[in-house]
């Protein structure tokens, strides 16, 4: 994947919650287009719980695309395959890092590639952090 196609800027970073510090934080969120004649496209980024609970994110949603689905990719006898995770946990303190042949969200578009979308990450119910992002050209 070329890295010229692949990237996304964070222009906003809300946080449903009323905390004062927000338990879940993204960083380092990047966005693949889909390759040419496909309609997937991975997503990377880090996840920071600022908590002193764990926190289990078991659905990510999109408005603005088909699906979005947390997968991870494994090595097995020399060929990769992905799979899809039910749930992330990230233990208080700690961060889980979504980056090329690992844990990844898997992006799909629907036939018009929005120039913004939004990625809303839920907590069962509870709406943990909704991020948005653009492409940058
Ligand atoms: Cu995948």
């Amino acid at each position: 994947m070329k890295m010229r196609s692949l990237y996304t800027l964070v222009f906003f970073l809300v946080v449903a919650c009323s905390a004062e510090q927000p338990p879940l934080l993204a960083e380092q969120l990047q966005i693949a287009r889909p390759l040419p004649g496909t309609s997937m496209g991975a997503g990377y980024l880090t996840l920071q719980n600022n908590s002193d609970e764990k926190i289990s994110i078991t659905r990510v949603h999109s408005p603005e695309l088909e699906s979005v689905e947390m997968h991870e990719s494994v090595l097995e006898d020399g060929v990769s395959r992905m799979y899809k995770l039910q749930e992330v946990v990230i233990l208080p303190g700690r961060t889980v890092r979504f980056e090329a042949g690992a844990k990844h969200l898997m992006l799909r578009y629907r036939a018009t590639i929005p120039a913004q979308m939004t990625l809303h990450f839920y907590a069962g119910e509870t709406l943990m952090l909704s991020i948005g992002a653009t492409f940058e050209d």
